[in-house]
């Protein structure tokens, strides 16, 4: 254990000011100390920066960020506090392929994640690492994912290379000060949370406006509940609290202590009657949680509010899923978001303290990117910084650019948003991105046909991961890049859960697809807004005051059960959205089976679900 005050200076490698800033700890927390110890003696910062949130931090980071040529600050009037970074064109989005779960055993990771033995990995990051930080400052950043006064906060620690990272997490999780203190005085358990850019500067070495590595690894020990990763500074990869701690690890801890950590938003549901219900809503990257989970709805009446935008923990407490976004920030696409689509987004950007990544600059010192505005600006700078016009024939913004704002600037914030026991959840959406076969919305007939619809949940692939676009994979729970353990067990997680808590105080399951095209390849459904008389049938369902009509895939709505007063949309169009087709679902058939064998252990329940769906069908 090291000792605050005796903890030898003497170590060997550590500079005079790393070794001053050791010795000057504003913890005493052993387990930490000790950490990033090892860790500066691995990495061999030049500096050592414990991170306490402030803002004075934040202006003093985002000064050097615009100095070092990282950050472009943007028109102060148009956009307060803000600025826009531009990524090395090969470090864009998340990086699937280099992302490993190390487990003692490969079943422990499943067949769904890339596997290697924890020991071997180590002893291959230990030598990406060491020396990894030379030129450069080591941050040190206390952060807790939800609220710091929950029953039980969830602690992390980024230990960092990159100052955009510590603007970023400042946004995106509660970080700092108050952090420490509490962890420090009651001597909490932390997850270990290690990233480096894998750029070190020799002396004299003249640094880039995005360093980073050719070479890429994602790392997460669930096990230890530990984090390394190397070589990116891009969102979902460096920003660890996000995808690797709130999902991967959390994902392994919920499985251990009984609960569920998913890809979710969390969407507050007011009626006319007063009623508020709170539902939340798992669709895989890019396919639209962000844009539902700020729904303003087209239907008289009716009243959306936001409590989270992609990450929900769901806990039971005497019988009652409550469900907590771990996070305080939203990191949203760009593209497609716009002031017809989203003007809540746009709002809550407008008001400033936001970093962008990779959107194109207008010539005032604005921001745009393709969708944002119907007008088209003349001229632009892209997102590599060359000239753009309306003729370039290439997009502005890269299609995974994002927004990076803090969640209490948007206006239709639920004011329970970060209560720490969380909100009652009423019903679970399932969702994907699909041209074809998958009804505008179905209601599943009980929880473990809605596990089933989850377990072969269907998708194509968005620029949100590196890779090819637009190919349908199966996407459990939208959860596929993110289960931290082996895929079959977290099915059976779901299933015991939904066992044990009990049918009826489970939140209902539904699946949607706001993406099904038309013969003429149009969206079938016009999304966005009007997604709210999707909403208004499911409160209506839970209600028990809405019809349905009972299909092979789920309870679908009929034209006559759904409200479309006011909305602007063709019988075909209608049709092509609602329809349940025996055939297309029949030719889905060999799909699922494709996907169950590379499960290889699917829960028995799953397959009886299978097993009944091929027979309704065939009975349809
Ligand atoms: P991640 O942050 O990667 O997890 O993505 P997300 O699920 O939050 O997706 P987001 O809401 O940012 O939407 C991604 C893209 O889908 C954007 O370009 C949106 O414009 C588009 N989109 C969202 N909702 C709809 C919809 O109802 N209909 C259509 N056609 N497009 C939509
Ligand atoms: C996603 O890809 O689901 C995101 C963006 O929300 S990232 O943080 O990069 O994972
Ligand atoms: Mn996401």
């Amino acid at each position: 254990m090291a000792d605050n005050t005796t903890a030898s200076t003497e170590s060997t490698g550590l500079n005079q000011a790393v070794r001053e800033a050791l010795d000057n700890a504003p913890t005493t927390h052993p387990q930490l100390l000790e950490w990033v110890r090892e860790m500066a003696e691995m990495t061999q910062p030049d500096a050592i920066h414990w991170a306490d949130g402030s803002e004075e931090e934040w202006n003093t980071l985002t000064t050097e960020l615009v100095d070092a040529g990282t950050f472009v600050r943007l028109n102060e009037e148009k956009f307060p506090n803000s600025f826009a970074a531009f990524s090395d064109p090969d470090d864009v989005a998340r990086v699937e392929e280099r992302t490993f779960i190390c487990t003692k055993t490969p079943k422990g990771a499943g067949p769904t994640n890339n596997w290697e033995d924890p020991a071997v990995m180590k002893e291959t990051l230990v030598k990406k690492f060491t020396g990894s930080m030379r030129g450069r400052t080591m941050y040190v950043i206390p952060f807790v994912m939800g609220s710091l006064d929950a029953e039980d906060p969830k602690y992390g620690v980024e230990i960092t290379d990159s100052a955009y990272v510590v603007c970023s997490m400042r946004i995106m999780a509660t970080i700092g000060t108050p952090v420490l203190d509490k962890m420090t005085r009651d001597n909490a358990f932390f997850v270990e949370a290690l990233h480096s850019l894998g750029s070190p500067l020799e002396p004299g070495e003249e640094d880039v406006p995005w360093p980073c590595n050719t070479t890429k690894y994602i790392v997460q020990f669930p096990e230890d509940r530990a984090i390394w990763s190397f070589g990116s500074g891009y969102g979902g990869n460096a920003l660890l609290g996000k995808k690797c701690y709130a999902l991967r690890i959390a994902s392994a801890i919920a499985h251990d202590e009984g609960w569920l950590a998913e890809h979710m938003l969390i969407l507050k549901v007011t009626d006319p009657e007063g009623d508020s219900r709170y539902i939340a809503a798992a669709f895989p990257s890019a396919c639209g949680k962000t844009n539902f989970a700020m729904l303003e709805p087209t239907i008289d009446g009716w009243k959306a509010e936001m409590v989270g935008d992609d990450i929900s923990w769901i806990r039971f407490k005497e019988g009652q899923a409550r469900v907590v976004n771990p996070e305080a920030g939203l990191f949203g696409v760009a593209p497609g978001t716009g002031w017809t689509t989203n003007p809540n987004a746009m709002r809550g950007v407008a008001r400033g303290n936001t970093i962008f990544t990779n959107v194109a600059l207008t010539d005032d010192g604005g921001v745009w990117w393709e969708g944002m505005t119907d007008e088209v600006p003349d001229h632009l700078t892209d997102w590599k910084g060359n000239d753009w016009t309306p003729d370039s024939g290439r997009p502005a913004a890269h299609p995974n650019s994002r927004f990076c704002t803090p969640i209490k600037q948007v206006d239709i914030l639920a004011d329970e948003y970060d209560d720490p026991e969380g909100v009652p959840l009423s019903a679970i959406i399932f969702g994907g991105r699909r041209k074809t076969t998958v009804p505008l919305v179905s209601e599943s007939f009980g929880w473990e046909h809605g596990v089933f619809q989850g377990a072969t949940l269907s998708s194509e692939t968005t620029a949100a991961a590196k890779g090819a676009v637009g190919v349908v994979r199966r996407d459990p729970m939208a959860m596929l890049p993110f289960i931290g353990y082996n895929a079959n067990d977290y099915l059976d997680h779901w299933l015991d859960t939904g066992a044990r808590v009990g049918e009826e105080a489970m939140p209902k399951i539904y699946y949607v697809n706001w993406f099904r095209r038309t013969a003429d390849g149009g969206f079938a459904w016009p999304g966005f807004g009007e997604n709210s008389r999707v909403v208004k049938w499911i409160v209506e369902r839970l209600k028990g005051t809405a019809g349905g009509q009972e299909t092979p895939v789920g309870i679908v709505p009929t034209k006559e059960d759904l409200d479309l007063s006011g909305l602007d949309i063709s019988d075909d169009e209608l049709e092509a959205a609602l329809r349940v087709d025996q055939e297309e679902w029949l030719a889905e058939l060999p799909g699922i089976d494709e996907w169950f064998n590379k499960l290889g252990d699917v829960p028995e329940v799953i397959l009886e679900q299978r097993a009944g769906l091929e027979e309704r069908l065939k009975n349809s």
